[in-house]
This record gives structure tokens, sequence and C-alpha cells, in this order.
């Protein structure tokens, strides 16, 4: 398997994430990646391949103008105000002030464009966002020249990233800008599986109301789980895309039996559907010693994991998102690419 990747993601390199109260070093931190591509490299899964570069326009078809403005010249804006610190929103457009406008200072633009609290942003982090989202345009490419697995390993990640706003430490939603890379280039019906602990709400929303893309996620009770305020199981798509969103919110100490369970069911959703490709957002916090998250999946257990997505036998395209058990997650991801390709 191709495994589309560059060492330059390490230029997105925050200090801080505010987590309890405190700023913490980030959890998605570039560390993920030197253990990720060590543990593929053991498993001999694939070679590593430079990404290209494509135009703009890929992305654009799934974020607004404005917001990609704001990612390209946040940081410099943050500096030129006089801000010391990593650029942190503080004040939002929450449900009691309803203005359409959007602030001009970036304190308040900050604020318009984030979602959550926890990403800080800083110098290149826009930039690492771009070369993500050609990493992931640079693995849909492989698909539609016929192959039938790849591997993105792009960071930072995408799946919390909606059309005009970042956070969950996402910037541009990678999955999003593969797969509709994918219809634009001979696919007709993306099955968009995400596997990452979090609800991949910023996913769902752009394709909530369309019926070329199947989205299904499971993932921690949004009750207790970020993203807390999208993922429930009563949100099953809008207009033409009704029946073509299906959640699947788990209690925490979740088992993987009890997870395929419900990764079963989104197969014979996908099956049903007819898709012709599917797209993997794989975060491996699922991990039973994830820091952030509280499902009980073992190593060994992402085999199976990687076996039963096979079983759906469509050309499928893995795109990195969450994981942060820093030194275990280079064997988690391997062994889901590895188990993908024993059943193959
Ligand atoms: C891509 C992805 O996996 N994003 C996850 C974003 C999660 N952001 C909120 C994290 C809250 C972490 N709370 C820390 C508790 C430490 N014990
Ligand atoms: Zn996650």
């Amino acid at each position: 398997m191709k495994i589309i990747y560059s060492p330059e993601h390490s230029q997105h390199n925050t200090k801080t994430e505010l987590s309890g109260g405190e700023l913490v070093s980030p959890f998605e931190c570039a560390d993920r990646m030197e253990y990720i591509c060590k543990a593929l490299k053991e498993y001999d899964l694939g070679p590593l391949i430079e990404p290209r570069q494509y135009p703009r326009s890929h992305v654009e078809k799934i974020h607004s103008k404005n917001y990609l403005e704001f990612l390209d010249s946040c940081w410099e804006e943050w500096q030129a105000a006089g801000m010391k610190g990593e650029a942190i929103p503080t004040a939002w457009p929450s449900r009691s002030m309803t203005s359409p406008r959007i602030p001009e200072f970036i304190d308040g633009k900050l604020g318009y464009y984030a979602l959550a609290g926890e990403t800080s942003i800083a110098a290149n982090t826009a930039r690492s966002a771009w070369l993500s989202s050609n990493i992931a345009l640079t693995a849909a490419d492989t698909i539609v020249q016929g192959e039938t697995s790849c591997f993105a390993l792009a960071r930072p990640p995408g799946h919390h990233a909606s059309k005009d706003q970042y956070g969950g430490y996402c910037f541009i939603n990678n999955a999003a800008v593969a797969t509709q890379y994918l219809l634009d280039n001979g696919f007709a019906k993306v099955a968009l599986m995400d596997v990452d602990f979090h609800h991949g709400n910023g996913t769902q929303a752009i394709f909530y109301d369309r019926k070329d893309v199947f989205f299904s996620s499971i993932h921690g009770d949004p009750t207790h789980e970020f993203p807390y305020y999208l993922g429930y199981a009563e949100e099953k798509g809008a207009g033409e895309g009704l029946g073509y969103n299906l959640n699947h919110p788990l209690p925490a100490g979740t088992s993987y039996s009890e997870w395929e369970a419900k990764l079963e069911e989104s197969l014979i959703a996908f099956k049903a559907y007819g898709a012709d490709v599917m797209v993997v957002s794989l975060g491996l916090d699922t991990f039973e010693n994830d820091p952030i998250s509280s499902f009980k999946i073992k190593t060994d257990e992402y085999l199976k994991m990687g076996q039963k997505l096979a079983s759906l036998e469509l050309p499928t395209l893995f795109i990195m998102e969450g994981g942060y058990a820093v030194e275990d997650i280079g064997y988690n991801t391997a062994n889901v690419l590895k188990g993908f390709l024993q059943a193959t």
C-alpha cells in the first residue's frame, strides 16, 4: 500500500493546548508521525511517497473563501495585534449573539471561525494544514489511478473542521477534500467511515444534505465526549441526504467486540447504498490507553479492524485523524493496514 507522507508536517508545532484550565503541551504533536513511520517501516507496509501540490480550488470546494483567508492570515494578524502567546479565541458568537457580521479584529475573527478553544494557531499552522490536504489529494489520486488502497499519513488531522470552522486539532477537512476529489474523478458514491474516537462533526456537516456521500461514525457518546454538540444517533441527514448519515455513539469502556458490531451495521448500510469507494477517517484514539479517550480497543484488535474494513471489498483510502498514545500509535496504525492487506 502506498503511503503518502511529508516530514514537513512538523512545522505545525504549537506549544499550547487549553486543557483542564491549563496550557499544556498539545496532544496532537509531531512525534506521533515518527512512531507511525517507524512501525510502518518495521512491518514493511509500503513505500513512503511525497505529496504533489494541487490547485487550491479542490479545497475551496469544501471550505469557504473567507475561512481559508482567515486561516492564511491569522497568525500574522495575531502578531500584528501585539499578542504574546499563540492564537487562542476568547469570545464566541454563542446562542444569544447572532449577528451575521464577521468582526474585523483578529480576536473576534478567531471566535467566529473556531468551534473549540483547545486548538492553538502559530507560525506555519496554515502551511501544514494545506500540506496535509495535498497528502489527502495525492492519496485520492492514487485510488483514481487504480490502486485498491492507499494511506494518507496526514497531519494536522481534519474531521472536526467544517466548511468555515476549525477546532479539535483540525483546520482543513482532508477526508472531505479527498472524497470530493474521488467524486470529481469517476466515482459516484463514497462510503465515508469515521473510526476516530471523536465524532467527525465537520465531515458530517459538510455532507449532511448530500446523497453522493454516506457518512457513518462510531464514537464516544457526545453527552460526555468532545465535540459534544453533534454526533447523536438521531442525526440521519437532511433533504436529499436523508438516510445517508449514520451515527453510533457508544459509552466509555466500549470493547472491540461491541465496537465491531457497530462497524458491521455501517458496512451493511454502505453495501445497500451501493458505494463504489470507501474513505476511512482513521483515528487511533479508540485505543485502551489513549490519554484523552475512553474506549478499550487493544493493539492486536486493530488487525481485526483492518480485516473487517477489507470485507467491504471496495477501493479504500485511509486518512490519518487522531490518536494520542504516542508510543503505541505506530503499531495500532500499522495493524489496521496490515489486517486490511492480509484480508485483500
Ligand atoms: C482529531 C481529534 O482526535 N481531535 C480531538 C480533539 C479533542 N479535543 C478536546 C480534548 C479534551 C481533552 N481533555 C483532556 C483530558 C485529559 N485527561
Ligand atoms: Zn479523535
